[in-house]
């Protein structure tokens, strides 16, 4: 297999494809070598079968505003891989989402689960609707007409998906029911749900506790203390909190936090007060970050995202893909960043990764560093199939061993000539083998 190949004939059969075609590119880039050691998987061109998704089911999704007006929105699921558990992965409401964007998403999600060591292959799912201003009533009525469409394709064995950006507690829990009423079932096809209706605890913290325990497991690598590091967070949903609450329990310092208008910059680090704060804003009313910095009188980069003017020891970009680009990897890598480690899925471009790769910091690809989340609701799954509950300290002792042996992977099959870890490939190598074994032993499908 030559990547190039692979990838130009994939770039001329999807021409409108941006995201989807600069993830493949990453991982083909990676997985070369390895790929090229096993002649049996070139017979099979697996390395095709493994790009392009399993299928994608697409709809329209027509619901009525509060004004009475008729709506009609794009609604999809990319169902990638099952080569080694059900298709699993989120759903994302963003006025953004398109086929490219959930291809991509899909791709990503194939090799972290595997990463994760749970039987879950990959999958996401998503709508342009605008969740933004939007009543709960309307979100209600969204989250039940794409169910009412999507409903027949999912299943607690099939495909299990969960939330992502614009999908949280509240439509999960509107998706769920709408499931529930369709299939007549009560089986826990979602992850992410309510402790009252079997959603696991720590699942909402997941995703920012296990990126800083993956980011606790490569500053261990340099005997690097996390104490008193200014930390640069982008975003202020799910992943960014919690991954400022745990470095906030951890004595670092949270510098800032941004959303899709600005980022805001608190020099001392946020208190634990001024976190509890940037929580209620953002959960219970669904304000903006510069909310916080009126409140609190601190600096507001109206436009901006955190990586030119934030002075910070490490970043963890929480908010979306390529929200980091090869300027702002400079900027960071020039203030000294000794770390990044990512929280959302492709944050840094190409050229921001062969930046921080080049400069020999230590730098996690979102695949490996945010795989807390997905871990968690395979725990969710697990914990639904047996009937029971864990108890929340036995869900975070089992999201800090995925961590580390996800860490321990990486390491294995990362380790370059000069001793420095390459988290993307020993990530993307690791990540792949498995689901190659897979597919080699189940034949063509
Ligand atoms: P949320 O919807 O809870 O929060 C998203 C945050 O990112 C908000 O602050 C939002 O700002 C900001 N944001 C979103 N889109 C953009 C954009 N285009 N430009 C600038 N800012 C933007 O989502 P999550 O926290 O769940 O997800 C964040 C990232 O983490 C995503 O990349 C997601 O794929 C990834 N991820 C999520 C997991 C999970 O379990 N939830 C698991 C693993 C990865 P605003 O409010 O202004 O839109
Ligand atoms: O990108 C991700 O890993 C997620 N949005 C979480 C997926 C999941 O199924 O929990």
């Amino acid at each position: 297999m030559k990547a190039t190949d692979v990838i130009n004939d994939l770039r001329r059969r999807f021409p409108n494809e941006p995201e989807y075609l600069q993830a493949v590119e990453e991982v083909l880039n990676t997985i070369e070598d390895a790929y090229n050691e096993h002649p049996e998987f070139e017979r099979y061109n697996l390395i095709e079968r493994l790009c392009i998704p399993d299928r994608i089911i697409s709809f329209r999704v027509s619901w009525v505003d509060d004004k009475g007006k008729v709506q009609n929105n794009m609604g999809y699921r990319i169902q990638h891989n099952n080569a080694i558990g059900p298709y699993k992965g989120g759903v994302r409401f963003h006025a953004s989402v398109n086929q490219s964007i959930l291809k991509f998403l899909a791709f990503e999600q194939t090799f972290k689960n595997s990463l994760t060591t749970l039987a879950m292959g990959g999958a996401k799912g998503g709508s342009d609707f605008n969740p933004k201003g939007k009543s709960d009533m309307e979100i209600m009525r969204f989250c039940q007409a794409f169910i009412a469409e999507l409903w027949r394709n999912i299943g607690p064995d099939t495909d299990v998906p969960a939330g992502d950006i614009g999908v949280g507690g509240r439509e999960v829990g509107y998706m769920y029911g709408m499931y529930k009423k369709m299939a007549r079932e009560n089986t826990g096809t979602f992850t992410g749900k309510g402790m009252e209706f079997g959603g696991s605890l720590i699942r909402p913290e997941a995703t920012g506790y296990g990126n800083v325990y993956f980011l606790l497991n490569m500053l261990a690598t340099r005997g690097i203390d996390i104490k008193d590091k200014r930390v640069a967070i982008s975003g202020s949903g799910n992943v960014a909190t919690y991954t400022a609450d745990k470095l906030i329990q951890l004595g670092a310092k949270v510098v800032s936090m941004s959303d899709s208008d600005g980022t805001i910059y608190v020099p001392d680090g946020l208190t634990r007060e001024q976190m509890d704060y940037i929580f209620q804003l953002k959960n219970v009313y669904r304000g903006r970050i510069r909310e916080f910095a009126e409140e609190y009188g601190c600096e507001y980069f109206e436009g901006e995202r955190p990586w030119q003017r934030v002075k910070c020891d490490i970043a963890m970009p929480s908010a979306t893909q390529n929200e980091l680009d090869g300027d702002d990897a400079r900027a960071l890598l020039k203030q000294g960043v000794i770390a990044v480690s990512e929280g959302a899925n492709m944050p840094s471009t190409p050229d921001a990764v062969r930046e921080f790769i080049n400069a020999r910091i230590l730098y996690a690809p979102g695949k490996a560093a945010n795989a807390g989340g997905v871990s968690v609701s395979g725990l969710e799954m697990a914990q639904n199939s047996q009937k029971l509950v864990w108890t929340a300290e036995e869900v975070d002792a089992k999201l800090r061993q995925i961590m580390a042996n996800i860490h321990e992977q990486c390491q294995k099959y990362g380790k370059e000539a000069d001793g420095y870890t390459n988290y993307v490939r020993g990530a993307n190598v690791a990540g792949f083998m498995k689901v190659a074994k897979a597919m080699m032993a189940q034949g063509i499908l």
